[in-house]
C-alpha cells in the first residue's frame, strides 16, 4: 500500500509548480465543475424614483457630446467595478436633454434600449432615424453606426432617459472589442424614417430576397404595437401559470432573436397575476413598463413600480405576482446560451 504524503508535503510541492506556471485541478475541481450554476451576480432592485434625480443631475454637470453617452451605469453589488449587471451583461441609465447630440459611432458590442420616459429623442442606427418613445424597444446591432439626438426644447423636447443593454462583458471576456468614432469613416447614405418598418415590420418582406445581416432590420419595435399584441392576445389564451402572457421580441427576416447575443422579451401579468416558481440559466434584467407587483428571487422579495429596474440571476427561483396589471419588458443572454447548448428552464 502506498503512503501518501502529509499536508505539508502538498504544500511545498503547490509552491514549487505555481512557479512553473501551474496549479493542482483537484484543490478547484468542484468550483470549476458547480452542480449547478453560482452566479456572483445578486438579486438587486434600482427603485426609478430613488434614482431618477440622481440621471438628471448629471445633465447639470456634463453635456451629452462632452460624454460621447452620458449614462449612470447599473452595477450589480455581486460585480463591482465591472460595469456589470450580470456576469455578460451590461446595463446603464442614459439621458439627453432637449436640443442636444451624442457622436455617432459604432463597436462590436451590440447594444438595445428600453425607452423609460420623455419625448423627442431619436437615435439614428445606420443612417436612419429611430424615434424614440417610452417603452419602445430599440436594437443597435453590432458594429452599426448610430447616434442619438433630442428636439429643442421649443419644438417640444424633453429630458429623454432609457435603459441601455450591451453585451460588453461578453465581449471582453471574449476579447473580441473593436470600435470606431465617426471620424475615422464616414456615415453610410440616409434613408427616410420608416423605411425598413415598412419593408419589414407588417409581416410582410422583399420578394427578392436580401441575405439576412445577423441581426434584425428593425431599429424599432414601437410599445404602441407590442403592447397591443399582449392586450388582443389575452382576450383568446389564458395567461401562462408562471409567465402570464410573454412573447419575445423577432427578427422578422429569420424568426430568430434581434441580436445574436441579446435576448428580449415583454409580458403581461394580469391584476390579481400570482405567478409560480420557475428558474432558467439565463440571468435576466427586467424593466416595469406599467403596473405594480412583487417579484420574489428566492427569499429575497422586490416590489415593483413602472420604470423600476431588477435582475433575476441565473437560476434563481422566480416567482411574479402583480397587484396592477403590469407590463414587464425584460432581456437576458439566452440567445448565446442556446447557440451553444447552454440554456436551461426548471418549472416549479
Ligand atoms: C454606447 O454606444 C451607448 O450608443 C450606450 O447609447 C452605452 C456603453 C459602453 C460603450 C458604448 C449608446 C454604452 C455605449
Amino acid at each position: 500500500m502506498s503512503v501518501l504524503p502529509r499536508q505539508g508535503g502538498r504544500d511545498a510541492y503547490y509552491t514549487r509548480i505555481a512557479r512553473a506556471g501551474m496549479s493542482p485541478l483537484w484543490e478547484s475541481m468542484h468550483a470549476l465543475v458547480p452542480s449547478q450554476p453560482t452566479p456572483r451576480c445578486t438579486a438587486v432592485i434600482w427603485k426609478y424614483a430613488e434614482v431618477r434625480d440622481c440621471v438628471l443631475e448629471a445633465g447639470t454637470l456634463i453635456s451629452a457630446q462632452e460624454a460621447v453617452r452620458r449614462v449612470l451605469m447599473l452595477e450589480n453589488p455581486g460585480l463591482p467595478g465591472q460595469a456589470s449587471v450580470t456576469s455578460s451583461l451590461y446595463a446603464g441609465l442614459q439621458l439627453i436633454l432637449p436640443g442636444e447630440s451624442a457622436p455617432s459611432h459604432r463597436h462590436t458590442q451590440s447594444a438595445l434600449r428600453f425607452i423609460l420616459e420623455g419625448q423627442g429623442a431619436w437615435s439614428t442606427v445606420d443612417g436612419e432615424r429611430t424615434t424614440m418613445r417610452p417603452g419602445d424597444f430599440i436594437i443597435t446591432p453590432a458594429w452599426t453606426w448610430h447616434e442619438h439626438g433630442n428636439l429643442p426644447a421649443e419644438q417640444g423636447g424633453e429630458p429623454v432617459v432609457w435603459l441601455d443593454g450591451l453585451d460588453i462583458p461578453l465581449v471582453r471576456f471574449l476579447d473580441a472589442g473593436f470600435a470606431q468614432t465617426a471620424e475615422q469613416a464616414p456615415q453610410p447614405p440616409v434613408v427616410r424614417e420608416g423605411t425598413h418598418a415598412a419593408r419589414y415590420g407588417y409581416n410582410l418582406g422583399p420578394v427578392r430576397a436580401q441575405t439576412s445581416r445577423g441581426a434584425s432590420p428593425l431599429s424599432s419595435y414601437p410599445y404602441e404595437r407590442s403592447r397591443q399584441a399582449l392586450e388582443n392576445l389575452l382576450r383568446y389564451e389564458a395567461p401562462d401559470q408562471w409567465d402570464g402572457l410573454r412573447l419575445r421580441y423577432v427578427d422578422p427576416t429569420t424568426g430568430g432573436w434581434p441580436m445574436p447575443t441579446m435576448g428580449a422579451f415583454l409580458q403581461l401579468l394580469p391584476a390579481g397575476f400570482a405567478g409560480r416558481v420557475q428558474r432558467s440559466s439565463d440571468s435576466t434584467v427586467y424593466c416595469v413598463a406599467e403596473g405594480r407587483g412583487t417579484a420574489r428571487v428566492g427569499e429575497f422579495l422586490m416590489d415593483f413600480e413602472p420604470r423600476d429596474i431588477f435582475v433575476v440571476p441565473s437560476w434563481s427561483p422566480l416567482s411574479l405576482n402583480a397587484s396592477e396589471s403590469s407590463v414587464l419588458f425584460s432581456f437576458s443572454d439566452r440567445p448565446v446560451q442556446e447557440a451553444l447548448g447552454l440554456w436551461r428552464e426548471e418549472r416549479l
